[in-house]
């Protein structure tokens, strides 16, 4: 019998928007549902290089600009083997924050152009589906205080937003946004049949590579 592969889902967005709830539930969902999935997120803390990347978040040290944004990129690539081995074996990857947030992040610098940014990330395993938790930056600012990590400031966020605006218009990558503005349980419920839908598809064609 022919193994069905996995879906790879990914849930992009700004802070605040609810992306990380939303990866436990639909991992939540999806197990219930009698299938095996599982929740990923990038940066992955717990590698060599995501430590050099968790400390420079943290601002325990300091890295060059270009350089932080290689390590977060090796640090997608050094999950790649991992990732294609569970999606062949059949399990749903949800996850959370990816290529889309690197370059995101990385060009809301001064002096960095989309096209840079995204030159270490061709390749990658192609997410099936990519839904941004769509929050108006208001919004995500009434949600709370930021944190106190890098990149945790309402002006730094607005650039942020728009970037992942332009990344938005590339019909290579299959975007669809979500109100995150609603409830929890809404939202999820959004989430849970896009990604029902995606699995059915993904079942039956190749991993694809991002951005080539
Ligand atoms: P969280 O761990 O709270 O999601 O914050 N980032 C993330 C980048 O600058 N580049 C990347 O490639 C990725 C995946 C977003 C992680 C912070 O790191 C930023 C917020």
């Amino acid at each position: 019998m022919l193994r069905i592969r996995g879906a790879l889902i990914v849930l992009e967005g700004v802070d605040r928007a609810g992306k990380t709830t939303q990866c436990q539930k639909l991992v939540h969902a999806l197990q219930q549902s009698g299938r095996a999935a599982e929740i990923m997120r990038f940066p992955d803390r717990t590698t060599k290089i995501g430590q050099l990347i968790s400390s420079y978040l943290e601002k325990k040290s300091n890295l060059e600009d270009h350089t932080v944004h290689l390590l977060f990129s090796a640090n997608r690539w050094e999950m790649v083997p991992l990732m294609k081995q569970k999606l062949e074996q059949g399990i749903d990857l949800v996850v959370d924050r990816y290529a889309f947030s690197g370059v995101a992040f990385t060009s809301a610098k001064p002096g960095f152009s989309l096209e840079w940014c995204m030159n270490p990330d061709i390749g990658l395993p192609k997410p099936d589906l990519v839904m941004f938790l769509q929050l108006n930056p208001n919004m995500a600012a009434n949600r709370g205080e930021f944190g106190i990590e890098r990149y945790e400031t309402s002006a730094f966020q607005r650039t942020v937003h728009q970037r992942f605006e332009e990344l938005m218009q590339d019909s290579s990558v299959n975007w669809k946004v979500i109100d995150a503005a609603r409830t929890i349980e809404e939202v999820h419920k959004d989430i849970k049949r896009l990604s029902e839908d995606i699995i059915s598809l993904a079942q039956n064609q190749p991993v694809g590579e991002l951005w080539r």
